[in-house]
């Protein structure tokens, strides 16, 4: 089976290029670039299957959310740091932690705005480009190891 990580943050902050930079084949559901419904992708790490879903970041298709969200195991949010956190990013964080689900957040967009994001949580932030595949890996690991 495997474990199920899904991606979460706001519209444009990184999710589909962070999932295709550590995924060697991806599937997208894409619209101008947009996320309409989701993206997949898995790789094998010490062995095991690590499959990933980014979901859609637009307001009109964030019905999806419920749906790709049965059964996962851990989650990553995907924070456009040079925007910081979003109001909709916070309430994502807020249901993960009701329901006991490990999660770690990207402060992505280093390139664009390297400050310390502001996040009033106890949560591991790995600064990332997801662009130029910096942290991303590294910030899988450090949530694969939250998950039993
Ligand atoms: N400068 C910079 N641009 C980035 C970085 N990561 C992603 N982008 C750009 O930001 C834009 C949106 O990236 P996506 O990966 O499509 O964002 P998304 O979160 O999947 O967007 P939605 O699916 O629409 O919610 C694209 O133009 C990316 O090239 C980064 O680390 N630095
Ligand atoms: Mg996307």
């Amino acid at each position: 089976m495997g474990k199920k990580i899904v991606i979460f943050g706001d519209y444009d902050s990184g999710k589909t290029t962070t999932l295709e930079r550590l995924c060697e084949k991806t599937v997208k559901i894409e619209y101008n670039g947009i996320t309409v419904a989701l993206d997949y992708g898995n790789m094998t790490i010490d062995g095991e299957k690590i499959h990933l879903f980014a979901t859609p970041g637009h307001e009109r298709f964030r019905f999806m959310l419920e749906i790709i969200s049965i059964g996962l195991d851990g989650a990553i949010i995907v924070v456009d740091n040079s925007r910081g956190v979003t109001l909709v990013e916070e309430r994502i964080m807020d249901s993960l932690e009701d329901e006991g689900i490990p999660y770690v957040v990207f402060a992505n967009k280093q390139d664009l705005d390297d400050s310390t994001l502001k996040i009033g949580r106890d949560v591991d932030v790995i600064p990332t480009i997801a662009t130029e595949n910096v942290g991303l890996f590294e910030g899988l690991k450090t949530l694969l190891g939250k998950i039993s």
